[in-house]
């Protein structure tokens, strides 16, 4: 197994159903992830000596999720000079929004890059991880541009039914 690329923590086991679509993204791209739970709020520590083990490994970059108090990919970013990316989770009373708002608002200084609320935002973090890695990977970056031009096509092929 190649050492991690990418690392993507997410706050609670239930995030898994959207940060999956991440992991999938980098699967199936053929780019070496790690996938972690680990809270900013519920295990601080944790996330701490794990940004330090990752990156001394040779990770390029943080795919962080949560929802509610969002605080997970802010944090991250300020222990790490790696980019970081987060995925606002939807949430059960605010739908999501919470989340957004406490990803997106970061203070002049600690950047990070900031998705979609749910399954787009984090395919599409996932994506824009591999964009990043294909800045130095030529055969990544010819894959990235046939998966641009299959969806093209399809847009190309697609019919709209006719009325009665
Ligand atoms: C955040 O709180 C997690 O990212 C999750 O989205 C939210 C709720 O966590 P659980 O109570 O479902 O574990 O830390």
């Amino acid at each position: 197994m190649s050492k991690p690329l990418v690392s993507i923590i997410m706050g609670s086991s239930n995030d898994w159903d959207i940060m999956s679509q991440a992991a999938q993204q980098l699967k199936d791209f053929g780019v070496a992830y790690d996938a972690r739970v680990i809270s900013a709020h519920r295990s601080p520590d944790l996330l701490f000596d794990y940004i330090k083990e990752v990156s001394a490994q040779g990770v390029q970059c943080f795919i962080a999720g949560a929802g509610g108090a969002a605080h997970l990919a802010g944090v991250i970013a300020g222990k790490t000079t790696l980019p970081v990316l987060g995925v606002p989770i939807p949430s059960k009373y605010l739908k999501g929004m919470d989340s957004l708002l406490s990803i997106v608002q970061m203070p002049k200084g600690i950047p990070v890059a900031t998705f979609a609320i749910g399954e787009a935002g984090a395919a599409n973090a996932g994506l824009f991880a591999i964009a990043m890695l294909a800045l130095n990977d030529v055969a990544l970056a010819e894959r990235l541009t046939e998966y641009r031009a299959q969806q093209a096509i399809k847009i190309a092929e697609t019919t709209l039914p006719e009325l009665a």
